[in-house]
């Protein structure tokens, strides 16, 4: 009946037609073109749900919803008979049970054309409910790119455990780095009142096999860890586990003495590894699938286990105890520097970590990010990647553009998050992928994971932009299979949400995967990195050179001088490099070997070192800055063209949102060339116009008030 009643309102919702908001994400079922539906229906005539679990309720009523308004008619419960779509496990149904379901892992789908008491069917089958959820929305997802169903056998599983969205949301609603709005989450009317977004929102991380979601900002408010918040972490828990998702917090380290009244949070204090013993027992009292623990240590503020003259395995240590029991595990974030150590700061989590390899306990994964400073438009490889073979590791990815141009920006993150899946740690020899770091392959390591810091807010298109949803997108994609290909992802998202029309889709790809090189280009192209505002790290100030600490200041990281550009990370500067496996090493050290687009990275050179293309460095540069901002244009006059392809709202949103970053683009631009023109002294490659204004012009552009402050801003 509930089923018939959604299918009933889709059919009708039409007629109430809203504008395109974006709020139905790529779960867009919209009726698809007469001819096409008359297509698919044959294979979709009903639905036969084996087993009572919410999961596969959760399952069908996707189905009922998807099936019927892309058919544009009911497609609800039904018995066995042509075209029918059976859902089940080998416990719950016969026809799953003789199938072969050997290549699948616990969470896997198989989707398979067999026939029935005679009739002719699509079986989607999991060994577990899990597995039938995730070939319900896969099933949804072959029809809204339009690929043919009469006759399919096709199988998927994950190939990491925890695919976990972390939230950056604040107990108060606001969101650090979040450019969406305030949090989706009303802890303030929760349980009492559970907004119905939970529930989308749980289908949409589902429908791209996102199954963790940590709720709060790795800055973390102690009281998440109260009785008052455990309730209504409860309540959220209960709607995300039909959608298989569990529930994971942020937790202070220093928790036990403010909220726990303890005088210490020293980790080796029996009080204190009571408190945490006692705080997961009375977690999962309340919430018996709850997935543990993220911490933020000793970094930007956070307490420790430093401050107690322990290490970081002892403190993730008593945590992963307590929650063990209860097969809950900790997230210890790789992202410690600190604003005393002398040290490169690219250095200092490798430092800190890497003599811990082998001393954390089984349930304790180290989260890096994917570069060893902070989420720059581009970053080599994070060193702690391969360098810790006996130790769980999973790759943090930002999805909000914090770097990247907040909201506005177009930037398509999957080729960077490919860029590093892909990069080569030579760990164990050529072919030691990041990718094989943290899908256990390389070390034999079973908890594997990837997270990603979410762009979500109360925005109505959840995300700030259309194209900002490509990337939570994207990212649940990657980590179901790191070695999912950016630009396939890219076709898929653009079909579910807009048009099939390959006269959109085409163009529009195209734009999308050229996006996060322009950001480079535009910001920090050939390595440079870290040169944003203070703070807010909202447009350019790489002149910033007046904070306390050297490694605040956007000058530590380009070291421009009269000599050259580029912060000397080999043998005669920091010696990062030597974090790296050898051959990565010996790679990045050599002038001649390094990729250009690392060059500034790991070398200091000067302005009239000679590229590989015969430029001069500065040539070099002042061309890549150009070439970003001209990228803008050409997204901007793309998106002109796909008028006749879009509904009026995305489409002006859009555009108006591409002006916006090609004037941004062109202010990132101008002022760099103005400010490193004092260095280099040199004239513009003919052709290339100076700065229109003066460096003064630029420095003194100043935002004070820019969305998604970080609790550690000044
Ligand atoms: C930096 C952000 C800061 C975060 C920090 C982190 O600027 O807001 O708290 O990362 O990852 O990128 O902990």
């Amino acid at each position: 009946m509930k089923r018939f009643l959604i299918a009933l309102a889709l059919l009708l919702v039409p007629s109430l037609a809203h504008a395109e908001d974006g709020y139905e994400l790529w779960l867009r079922y919209h009726p698809m073109e007469t001819r096409a539906a008359a297509q698919y229906a044959p294979s979709a005539t009903a639905i036969v749900a084996n087993g009572s679990s919410e999961i596969v309720h959760a399952a069908a009523d996707e189905l009922a919803r998807g099936l019927s308004g892309l058919l544009g008619k009911p497609v609800t419960d039904g018995l066995v008979q042509d075209g029918a779509v059976v859902l089940g496990t080998p416990a719950t149904s016969p026809l799953v049970k003789g199938l072969d379901l050997s290549k699948l892992n616990d969470e896997g789908y198989l989707i398979k054309t067999t026939t029935a008491d005679g009739h002719k069917v699509t079986v989607i089958a999991g060994k577990t409910d899990a597995g039938v959820l995730y070939g319900a929305f896969a099933f949804l997802k072959l029809i809204q790119t339009r690929q043919p169903i009469a006759s399919l056998d096709l199988s998927s599983s994950p190939r990491l455990k925890v695919r976990i969205m972390d939230h950056w949301d604040n107990l108060n609603g606001t969101i650090e780095r979040g450019y969406a709005g305030f949090s989706i989450w009303d802890w303030q009317k929760m349980p009492d009142w559970m907004d119905p977004r939970y529930t989308d929102y749980a289908r949409a991380e589902a429908s791209i096999g996102v199954n963790g979601v940590n709720v709060n900002n790795v800055g973390a408010q102690p009281e998440i860890l109260t009785a008052t918040y455990i309730r209504r972490l409860a309540a959220l828990a209960a709607v995300f586990r039909p959608y298989h998702i569990r529930v994971y917090v942020s937790a202070r380290f220093s928790a036990p003495i403010e909220v726990g009244g303890l005088k210490t949070a020293d980790p080796t204090d029996p009080a204190v590894r009571k408190w945490w013993k006692d705080k997961a027992d009375e977690i999962y009292a309340a919430i018996p699938d709850f997935g543990g623990f993220l911490v933020k240590a000793n970094s930007e503020g956070q307490p420790g286990p430093q401050d107690y003259h322990r290490t970081q395995a002892d403190g993730a240590n008593v945590m992963a105890d307590a929650l063990k029991p209860h097969g809950g595990i900790v997230m210890w974030r790789a992202f410690i520097y600190s604003a005393e150590n002398a040290q490169d700061r690219a250095m200092q989590a490798y430092t800190e970590l890497h003599p811990l390899d082998g001393k954390f306990r089984d349930n304790v994964i180290v989260q890096a990010k994917n570069g060893p400073i902070d989420f720059q438009p581009r970053e080599p490889f994070h060193p702690l990647f391969g360098a810790m073979p006996r130790t769980g590791m999973f790759l943090e990815v930002q999805l909000t553009k914090e770097y990247l141009g907040l909201a506005t920006s177009l930037a398509y993150l999957a080729p960077l998050y490919e860029e590093v899946l892909h990069a080569d740690t030579y760990a164990k020899g050529p072919g030691s992928t990041v990718e094989r770091v943290i899908d256990g392959s390389l070390f034999g390591n079973t908890l594997t994971g990837m997270a990603g810091v979410s762009n979500i807010g109360t925005d109505r298109d959840w995300s700030g932009s259309t194209f900002n949803q490509a990337n939570w997108y994207a990212f649940g994609r990657l980590a179901w299979d790191p070695g999912a290909s950016s630009r396939a992802i890219a076709e898929d998202w653009m079909k579910m949400t807009f048009t099939t029309d390959p006269q959109f889709v085409g163009p529009v790809v195209d734009m999308m995967m050229a996006s996060r090189e322009a950001v480079v280009d535009y910001m920090t192209p050939l390595g440079l990195a870290h040169l944003m505002a203070t703070g807010h790290h909202y447009g350019p100030g790489p002149w910033v050179n007046d904070l306390k600490r050297p490694e605040w200041n956007p000058v530590y990281y380009h070291h421009a001088d009269a000599t050259g550009i580029g912060f000397d990370r080999t043998p005669s500067g920091s010696n990062a490099t030597s974090q790296y496996a050898p051959a990565a090493a010996a790679e990045f050290n050599d002038l001649n070997r390094i990729p250009e687009k690392f060059l500034l990275w790991f070398h200091h050179v000067p302005w009239t070192h000679k590229m590989k293309s015969g430029r001069t460095l500065w040539d070099e540069l002042v061309i890549h800055w150009d070439d970003g901002v001209a990228a803008t244009a050409r997204a901007e006059a793309t998106w002109a063209g796909m008028k006749p392809y879009v509904d009026a709202e995305r489409y002006a949103k859009t555009a108006a949102y591409l002006k916006i970053e090609h004037h941004e683009a062109q202010w990132w631009r101008d002022a760099m060339v103005a400010y490193f023109s004092t260095f280099s002294k040199l004239p513009l490659p003919a052709g290339h116009a100076p700065a229109p204004h003066d460096l003064r012009y630029y420095e003194a552009i100043q935002f004070k008030y820019v969305p998604g402050r970080a609790i550690s801003d000044p």
